[in-house]
């Protein structure tokens, strides 16, 4: 095992809570559209691109590619009038300490967001300038479950996977980790009991110290 030198945050469901102004927005168009859909259909979004919450959305009902850009860009309106409303209160508890005392230990911060928001997101939320690389859904082309996001993030950080932590709280990103080589940490308990460690109540479940020692190469 390799010491950590690096922690790669997911952003949704990690450092903040959107899952619920994406529902919202999701909402409205589906509303519109005569599509069901629920707050438990909106878990199976967690962590996956907006097309492919559209596919997962529509289940097997055929769509053409202009109505599919359509409904993804009016949800996608929809949503980033709901993100005005976002300030450094909407911070998940513990984050803010969790990220500066990695901070300065020397470790690494990288986001690995699938979100083509996340830098507005990170703004809102006044915490842009702790991170040393940004991977969003501009970042690579193959979506979480493929590892390319973390890995092109690792990359920027100049890290292996096998010295990063990957904080996730979707399956995909878990998955996502896995397939890179990551370690990984879930969080909540929607479905991440595959990754390395679950902290089901968040970053605030959890000094720095701490889980640096589980992930401590035996012997250490
Ligand atoms: P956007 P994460 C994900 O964020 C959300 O969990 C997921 O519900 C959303 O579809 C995806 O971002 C894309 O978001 O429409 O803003 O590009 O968990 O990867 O930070
Ligand atoms: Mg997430």
């Amino acid at each position: 095992m390799t010491d950590i030198r690096g922690f790669i945050f997911d952003l949704d469901g990690v450092i903040t809570d959107t899952a619920e102004l994406h529902y919202q927005s999701w909402k409205v168009v589906a509303d519109a559209e005569g599509l069901p859909f629920t707050r438990e259909d909106n878990e199976q979004l967690r962590g996956v691109s907006r097309r492919e919450s559209l596919e997962r959305l529509l289940k097997d009902r055929p769509m053409d590619e202009a109505k599919k850009l359509d409904i993804m860009t009016r949800k996608n309106d929809i949503y980033r009038e709901k993100l005005k409303t976002i300030t450094p209160d909407d911070l998940l508890p513990g984050v803010r300490t969790f990220i500066d005392q990695a901070r300065a230990r020397g470790i690494k911060i990288g986001l690995g967001s699938a979100s083509r928001n996340a830098r507005e997101v990170l703004g809102s939320l006044g915490v842009t300038a702790l991170f040393d690389a940004l991977g969003d859904g501009h970042s690579v082309v193959n979506t979480k479950p493929a590892p390319d996001l973390f890995v092109w993030v690792a990359g920027r950080l100049d890290l292996n996977p096998a010295q990063v932590i990957v904080f996730e709280d979707a399956e995909a990103g878990v998955d996502a980790a896995k397939a890179g080589g990551f370690k990984s940490v879930g969080i909540g308990h929607a479905n991440v009991s595959h990754a390395d460690f679950v902290l089901e109540l968040g970053l605030k479940d959890i000094t720095l110290q701490r889980l640096l020692d589980i992930f401590k190469p035996k012997g250490a």
